[in-house]
């Protein structure tokens, strides 16, 4: 999920761009709004923490891009190219690394387990919204 201030800040091409780049798979993808009881599903495990309520502020603050892709490894890797949840700990090369400053302001979200990832692309997809189709470029990202 491209988070308000990554759609604010014109990052969205940017973002998305970085998904396709390694091969992965767009078969979900919408601008939405999210509402205070998707922010506080989405968020479940982080409600007891000191920054929740500003959590919840800002995912819902404006609009954000929710995004489901599908590849080998996909969550491991999401999780490489999206960089370390603080951006000051983030590597250069990975989006938090490369355009953000501030923890609560770190551009996208990305489910840290299949399981996970899962349960939070049905707060926003019915799986009947996801395209089903094959990438000409697949013979030659798998072997
Ligand atoms: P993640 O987004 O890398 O999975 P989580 O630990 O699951 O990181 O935290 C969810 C989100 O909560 C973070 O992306 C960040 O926006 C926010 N957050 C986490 N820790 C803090 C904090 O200490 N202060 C402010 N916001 C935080
Ligand atoms: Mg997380």
């Amino acid at each position: 999920m491209i988070k308000p201030d990554g759609v604010q800040r014109g990052l969205v091409g940017k973002v998305i761009q970085r998904i396709e780049n390694v091969g992965f798979k767009v078969i979900g993808l919408k601008m939405i709004t999210v509402t205070m009881a998707q922010a506080e599903e989405q968020y479940a495990i982080h409600k007891e923490k000191p920054f929740y309520e500003g959590l919840l502020e800002y995912i819902t603050s404006g609009p954000v891009v929710a995004m489901v892709v599908e590849g080998k490894d996909t969550v491991k890797i999401t999780r490489k190219i999206v960089g370390a949840t603080n951006p000051a700990d983030a590597e250069p090369g990975s989006i938090r690394g490369d355009y953000a400053l501030e923890i609560g302001r770190n551009i996208i979200h990305a489910g840290d387990t299949p399981e996970n990832a899962i349960v939070e692309y049905k707060i926003y997809f019915d799986e009947s919204e996801f395209a089903n189709y094959s990438k000409v470029d697949e013979e030659w990202l798998y072997e």
